[in-house]
């Protein structure tokens, strides 16, 4: 095995609670992953990649900087990835999945804060994430409440950018969002000492596109019955989606994919034909936040799709490739990306008819309403979503729930009761 230690201090690791960390994940992925059945050949590399999960990438990302390279971290599906390509620089997203994390976050934010930002908050002051040590300059976003004012805690450790989203949909909300992409613009062009020009954003879209392409022929084979992936991995691999080199991930999501369309020709599956199959929606699950899809998959049901950003959100809707101007190409960033239907935004009609559209598309036998304790947002627009889906006699359960096991049991028992009506 690697010994990445002197890498680890190179990046100004805390050493001794890193190794507390690094001897939790391979008991626990194995648990979680590795003791399932007729898996893909193709997870062979997706498993590599969490094997060496502050290894192999971090690794990497050293080089990158030592030939001079940027790496920039983000925590939301609306940060264009494109422009920190077509700057040069490397986009890491890194939103905490955690428990680890969490006390040390709760030093600093308030206990009733929700656990993704609880956990990366704790990940930076603990130095024990290679991917946060890495970054030069980190871009946040006023999304919930939550996010906003970690920022200004944030910025005690680390340079950080924050963009202003608005959070209606109006054209004038798009424009601005433009203009936010104009600032982020100038800000990763002075960090890495690169021009975007729209040669290099052309390209830049062109590779995000392609990533999304991927994942989305991947969930598309995930509407065969019997399902020929188990939704732990899918999530497995929209998870590694957020700080894998896109080229390499695109090609490897495809081979995966190219191995799916065989099973799905000659019908093998993960589980039996006529297993509840299961939407997913709410809030991201980042890695290593496998809990929910566990418990489903380990009752006998699978998940069919997540609407969330580990799911549906990140990859549906690609930009428009078109424009070879600047402003041309901003403008079509902004469309793509206020395309997206998060919880922060009102009105947000768009999610609730994105899950029933899903749910048909899936052949959903039932949702699971997935809300991060403490997650405002999502969790009032529950009432809305339960509606709807009670309209369209679609099953709907909310589980709300964090990173800790304290509640495994009893969300188990929930989980299971909602399967058996089915
Ligand atoms: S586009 S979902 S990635 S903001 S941090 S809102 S869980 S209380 S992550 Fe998000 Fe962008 Fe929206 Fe997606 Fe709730 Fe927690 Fe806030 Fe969260």
């Amino acid at each position: 095995m690697t010994d990445y230690k002197k890498l680890w201090e190179s990046m100004d690791i805390d050493l001794e609670k890193h190794d507390q960390l690094c001897n939790l994940l391979p008991g626990f992925f194995a648990d979680v992953y590795l003791s399932q059945e007729n898996r893909p050949e193709g997870m062979n590399y997706f498993n590599l990649v969490v094997s060496s999960i502050h290894g192999l990438r971090p690794e990497e990302l050293k080089r990158h900087k030592d030939d001079g390279g940027k790496v920039v971290g983000t925590f939301c599906v609306y940060v264009p990835d494109e422009l920190i390509v077509a700057a040069g620089a490397i986009g890491i997203g890194l939103c905490g999945g955690s428990q680890f994390w969490v006390p040390d976050g709760e030093k600093v934010l308030p206990k009733n804060t929700c656990p993704l930002i609880k956990s990366f908050m704790g990940a930076k002051i603990t130095r024990t994430c290679p991917y946060f040590q890495s970054c030069d300059l980190l871009v946040g976003e006023t999304t919930c409440d939550g996010k906003k004012k970690a920022w200004e805690i944030l910025e005690n450790y680390a340079d950080i950018h924050v963009m202003h989203l608005p959070q209606m949909k109006r054209d004038v909300d798009i424009k601005a969002w433009v203009q936010e992409i104009e600032i982020l613009k100038e800000k990763l062009e002075k960090l890495t000492g690169n021009e975007i020009t729209p040669d290099k954003l052309k390209d830049a879209i062109r590779l995000i596109n392609e990533k999304r392409r991927a994942l989305k022929r991947l969930y598309e084979l995930r509407k065969a019955r019997p399902v020929p992936i188990s939704g732990k991995d899918a999530l497995l691999v929209s998870q590694i989606a957020f700080y894998d080199d896109p080229e390499r991930f695109t090609s490897k999501v495809n081979d995966l994919c190219d191995e799916l369309e065989e099973r799905v020709k000659s019908g093998e599956g993960v589980f039996p034909a006529h297993a509840k199959r299961i939407l997913i929606t709410g809030t991201p699950m980042a890695i290593p936040n496998w809990k929910l899809h566990h418990i489903v998959e380990s009752s006998g049901a699978v998940v069919v799709c997540e609407e969330t950003c580990t799911g549906t959100r990140y990859f549906e809707n690609f930009v428009e490739e078109a424009s070879n101007t600047l402003e041309g190409q901003f403008r079509a960033l902004a469309e793509r990306y206020m395309k997206t239907n998060c919880a922060c935004f009102t009105p947000n009609r768009g999610r609730i008819d994105d899950i029933i559209r899903l749910a048909r598309e899936y052949e959903a036998d039932g949702v699971i309403y997935y809300n991060l304790q403490f997650c405002q947002p999502y969790a009032v627009e529950y009432e809305l979503v339960r509606r709807a889906l009670q309209k369209e006699g679609i099953p709907v359960i909310l589980i709300e729930t964090d990173y800790s096991e304290n509640d495994s049991e009893q969300v188990k028992t929930r989980v299971q009761a909602f399967l058996e009506m089915l």
